[in-house]
């Protein structure tokens, strides 16, 4: 393997920093992957599962204070802070290294720096990009192996010597106190502390494809997003890609491998939570999944809601935090509608029915996205699949009407701007706060979200066919507390009217907030939803509506005179509708 002298020192001051006691390069084998699992078997890091019912699969309970997202310790680390903006923690780069440093000199004693070059995108494609990450967990290292390709193909693709994000992760002593997350995206370089959980700790994910990956989009111009993306198929055989942006445990890996239950219709799986988007030198917007496998949530995941995940998970995938029944197969609520006898909890404690839930509520499968039934043939194209819709999906018991469609881009993009939502379990803290969530992008914008916001307006203009943009909510309720729209399988009847419109094949009612599905536009063939229930879904309540807006202006307020003229006009509009 050729290695570069700049990756090269970096890696020696990494190690000169924490003092492991060997330097392994990682090179992405099947050999390799298999002694890092035959080693965690031998030191309880992974419990194996039924070689005969799931092959090759295994259970991870990770450190029960390190199961999600740590937003509060999690840092953008520019040289003015305005740049971080008030989306983001903020810590000089000075300041952040001296924090970090302390809790990392030493932290790898005794321990092996595994050192991992990574490839985020399809092998070929001009979209894709390195990093080389440094840790001393050996489960992060397996989970790469699945989230991202890695090896001699990373190194391969560097288009120069210093072509890399640097990434610098050390469990240390996996302490929420001495924990950090920090992103110094004008050194292209991420440091990550104490945690050994998901995006916390897979640097590949959200800190490089995502917080660094959003920073390099806006000077590069293209959009580094938080969304899923999907080939919707009609009964012709035409396909229409459309890339969907809902925020944490918000229905993306769902929506991205729905089984359709409208005849002739099917979804092919691309990508199921990150994408980067460029526009070609035609003027079409273009996807590729820069990931390689799905870090997928378990709970409620079941051959009613998900059959293809259920399928997808039941050879050579990892678990994290399920519960484990007596003949060792995994379980999480929702999976089956009863518990099965005698389970062991996610920390490994003997289960009682009644109590707290038996798998951890962000317990997640990671699993290699070819698995996935529904995997589209092209989802490794290079030059990714031409998107014609953008979806902006939350999380909200009420207010938000099932689906809605932007007046035009620039009002699209406030209707991503403007998004509120649910808090869930993937992140540490309440669950179930209403906030602004921004494209799905609050927690992974690298950057000034004004200047995000700008970055999206700018991208309208320089599109031939701008991208139709819509809203969705499976999530809204009816006064007893039950999810109106059945959602999962059946969200393919909404997708269906997406791509009519884009097509401009069926009609639509114009409301404040957008146009709604006009009535009979949304097919219902064999579902059973009587027109006053439709009729719940799609309301737009004036009085929810200002509320909302009202939420809205409070999160735009801190960015003060940086907000894009245009959003504010929006915002002044949509209310102005409402009077
Ligand atoms: P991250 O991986 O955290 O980014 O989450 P995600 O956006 O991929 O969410 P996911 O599809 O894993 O769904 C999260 C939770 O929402 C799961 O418990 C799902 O069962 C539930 N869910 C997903 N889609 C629907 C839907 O259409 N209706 C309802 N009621 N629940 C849904
Ligand atoms: C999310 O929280 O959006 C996830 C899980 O996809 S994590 O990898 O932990 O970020
Ligand atoms: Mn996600």
């Amino acid at each position: 393997m050729s290695v570069t002298s700049v990756a090269e020192q970096w890696v020696e001051q990494a190690a000169g920093l924490t003092r492991p006691s060997r330097i392994v390069w990682s090179d992405g084998s099947k050999a390799e992957y298999e002694s890092l699992i035959e080693s965690m078997l031998k030191d309880g890091t992974l419990l194996p599962l039924n070689p005969r019912t799931y092959p090759n699969c295994y259970l991870h309970r990770s450190h029960p204070q390190d199961v999600a997202r740590t937003e509060q310790l999690t840092f953008i680390c520019t040289r003015e802070r305005d740049d971080a903006g008030p989306n983001n923690n903020w810590m000089s780069p000075e300041d952040a290294k001296e924090h970090a440093g302390g809790y990392l000199r030493g932290a790898m004693r005794d321990r092996t720096m595994w050192v991992v070059p990574y490839l985020m995108g399809p092998a070929g494609s001009s979209m894709n990009r390195v990093g080389i990450m440094v840790t001393d967990s050996p489960y992060v290292v397996a989970s790469m192996h699945i989230m991202t390709r890695v090896g001699p193909v990373a190194l391969q693709h560097m288009r120069s010597d210093d072509d890399f994000v640097a990434g610098l992760h050390s469990l240390a002593d996996l302490s929420p106190e001495r924990r950090l997350i920090l992103h110094f995206p004008e050194e292209k370089l991420i440091w990550s502390v104490g945690s050994g959980y998901g995006g916390n700790a897979l640097l590949g994910k959200k800190c490089h494809a995502l917080r660094i990956g959003s920073w390099q989009a806006r000077q590069e111009g293209w959009l580094a997003e938080h969304m899923l993306i999907i080939g919707v198929e009609d009964p012709e055989g035409e396909v229409t890609y459309l890339a969907a942006a809902m925020p944490s445990a918000s229905g993306k890996t769902n929506l991205s491998m729905a089984i359709s239950q409208l005849p002739g219709w099917r979804v092919w799986t691309l990508g199921d939570d990150i994408a980067w988007m460029h526009v070609d030198a035609l003027g079409q917007l273009r996807a590729i999944n820069p990931e390689r496998g799905f870090f997928g949530v378990a709970p409620q995941t079941s051959e009613r809601t998900n059959p293809n995940a259920m399928a997808m998970v039941r050879s050579n995938t990892i678990f994290t935090n399920v519960a484990l029944t007596p003949s060792k197969e995994p379980w999480w609520e929702g999976m089956t509608p009863e518990p099965p006898a005698g389970l062991v909890d996610w920390q490994g404690r003997p289960w009682t029915p009644g109590g707290a839930p038996a798998a951890h509520a962000n317990s997640r499968f990671t699993v290699l996205a070819q698995q996935c039934p529904s995997i589209a043939p092209n989802w490794e194209d290079p030059e990714g699949v031409p998107i014609s819709g953008i979806v902006f999906g939350s999380r909200r018991t009420r207010t938000v009407p099932l689906v809605s469609e932007g007046f035009d881009w620039t009002h699209g993009v406030f209707l991503g701007a403007s998004m509120t939502t649910e808090t869930t379990a993937a992140i540490t803290g309440q669950v179930g706060v209403v906030r602004c969530d921004s494209m799905a992008m609050l927690p992974f914008c690298g950057y000034n979200m004004a200047d995000y916001f700008t970055h999206w307006l700018d991208t309208g203009p320089r599109l031939a066919r701008p991208p139709r943009i819509f809203r969705v909510n499976w999530f809204r309720r009816d006064a007893e507390g039950r999810f109106l729209w059945p959602g999962y399988g059946e969200n393919v009847r909404v997708l269906r009217w997406m791509v009519e419109r884009i097509r401009g094949q069926t009609g639509a009612d114009e409301t404040p907030i957008g146009y709604v599905p006009s009535a009979g536009a949304l097919e219902l063939d064999g579902l059973d939803m009587p027109a006053e229930r439709l009729r719940e879904t799609l309301r737009v309540d004036r009085d929810e509506w200002r509320e909302s807006l009202d939420e809205t202006d409070r999160f735009f307020a801190p960015f003060g005179p940086r907000l894009p003229g245009q959003i504010t006009a929006s915002l002044a509009d949509t209310r102005r509708r409402f009077v």
